[in-house]
């Protein structure tokens, strides 16, 4: 079925509406480093304090529940189910919660919020895999605006019934999200300043974008055109294609990771789905040229498989996950190395085997920064009937800090750092 815009509008609740929300901050929690926790099984999100390692709240979220991302100033947390019902959590109450939901199709995996100067906490944005099609709401009452079909053509002048919408940024440099469709390849600029009169420019990538992140300095964009093995850089503030490199098989960032080579200078890496390499691309133009957008470095890792990889400005180490690899042995452990000696490399650190659990899956998936960038939190994700932890490792000596276990953290995979995901540090 197609989904209207009145569909849409039919299944949204203000649960709180804003004149009943608080004006101010009603916690004592430091919100900056609150950690949004997909319970993937279970249907919710925790919300777990960074400081004290405690669950705040388990709020009810959509089925099979996908990403979180927060609101430029750091008050709002949207969270999206592979359903597409949208839950909007309002930080500033006494005890962090729904104050709004909506259902923006019938599949979904992104969601992302405005980040322009001036337009901070105003618009919001969901991209749906069915039907293929963009959402744009109000911020505070996720009141839908506007709906953008996404079927057309693709880079390849074919024209496709269905292009999912996969991975979507907030530009800093101009009123835009980047948003991706899947299988035609194009990446639409989609200026959000004037709904009626819908500015896009439209930027021919690859076919089958997926997930992506931001360079260190925010203004390119590099995304995954995944099964096309290339990384599509996109120009935020000149809303033009960079470049389109290839890499090696089935690019899967994340977000990617960003650091200082010792040798050329910023880069941007991303491990591989199908691969096991760790593939590091330039991203300074200026005073790096000539690694612009190249790969400078390929490195090898515990093997393919992959899905993140993260680093955070403050840390000397790189740390790349396999919860999909084969071997129990690498799906379990995590690699970790030195930024500084990636040639030296990597030191694997027994993940599971720390959380203490029975038997079970124990995929150890998706590193995530402390804001402080002292601590890496890491899931150790198991089936729903059986026990699953988050083991939290200190930055500096690479050694077991805590494990968060509670009979309520089903199926934990994603972590968002509020701080960490407001700022786009990675
Ligand atoms: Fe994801 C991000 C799609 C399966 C955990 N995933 C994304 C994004 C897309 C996507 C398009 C980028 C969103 C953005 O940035 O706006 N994911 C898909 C799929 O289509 C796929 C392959 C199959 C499916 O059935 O959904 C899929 N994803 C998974 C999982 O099985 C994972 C490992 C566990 C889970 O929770 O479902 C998973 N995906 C994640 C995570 C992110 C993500 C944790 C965000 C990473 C980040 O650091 O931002």
């Amino acid at each position: 079925p197609e989904y209207s815009l009145a569909d849409i509008e039919k299944t949204r609740k203000e649960i709180i509406p804003v004149s009943k929300r608080p004006t101010k901050k009603m916690n004592n929690y430091n919100i900056d480093n609150i950690f949004s926790v997909t319970l993937r099984d279970s249907g919710e999100v925790a919300l777990i304090d960074g400081d004290s390692k405690k669950i705040i709240n388990i709020v009810k979220t959509g089925y099979a529940v996908h990403i979180s991302r927060i609101s430029a100033s750091g008050r709002y947390l949207y969270v999206i189910g592979r359903d597409a019902r949208i839950n909007l959590i309002d930080l500033w109450m006494e005890k962090p919660d729904n104050v709004a939901e909506i259902k923006v199709g019938l599949e979904a995996r992104s969601v992302e919020t405005s980040k322009f100067k001036g337009w901070e906490d105003k618009i919001a944005v969901a991209g749906t895999y069915w039907p293929p099609q963009y959402v744009i709401m109000d911020g505070d009452t996720l009141k839908p605006k506007k709906v953008v079909s996404t079927r057309g053509m693709t880079v390849d002048n074919e024209y496709h019934p269905e292009p999912r919408v996969a991975s979507i940024v907030a530009s800093h440099y101009k009123p835009e999200f980047v948003i991706n469709a899947k299988e035609s390849g194009k990446i639409m600029m989609v200026d959000y300043s004037d709904l009626s009169n819908l500015k896009t420019t439209t930027l021919d990538a690859a076919k089958f974008l997926h997930d992506g992140g931001f360079d260190s300095t925010g203004r390119y964009f590099l995304v995954a055109a995944n099964t096309s093995n290339k990384i599509a850089v996109v120009d935020t503030k000149e809303d033009k294609l960079a470049a389109l490199v290839d890499v090696g098989k089935i690019p899967h960032p994340g977000r990617g990771a960003n650091f200082n080579h010792p040798k050329f200078g910023p880069v941007w890496a991303t491990s591989h789905l199908g691969a096991e390499d760790i593939t590091l691309i330039g991203t300074d133009p200026v005073k790096h040229k000539a690694n612009a957008w190249k790969v400078v470095e390929v490195v090898k890792g515990q093997g393919g498989g992959s899905l993140f990889i993260k680093t955070h400005p403050k840390s000397k180490n790189l740390w790349v996950d396999t919860p999909l690899n084969p071997d129990a042995k690498n799906s379990q452990t995590i690699a970790v190395y030195d930024i500084n000696n990636l040639g030296k490399g990597y030191q694997t650190l027994p993940i599971a085997e720390w959380a203490g659990l029975g038997d079970g899956a124990k995929r150890v998936v998706q590193p995530e920064y402390n804001k402080a960038g002292d601590e890496v939190w890491f899931s150790v994700w198991s089936a729903k009937d059986k026990q699953s932890a988050i083991v939290v490792v200190d930055d500096k000596t690479r050694k077991l800090k805590a494990v968060i276990k509670d009979p309520k953290l089903i199926t934990p995979t994603g972590k968002f750092n509020v701080h960490n995901t407001q700022h786009d540090i990675y």
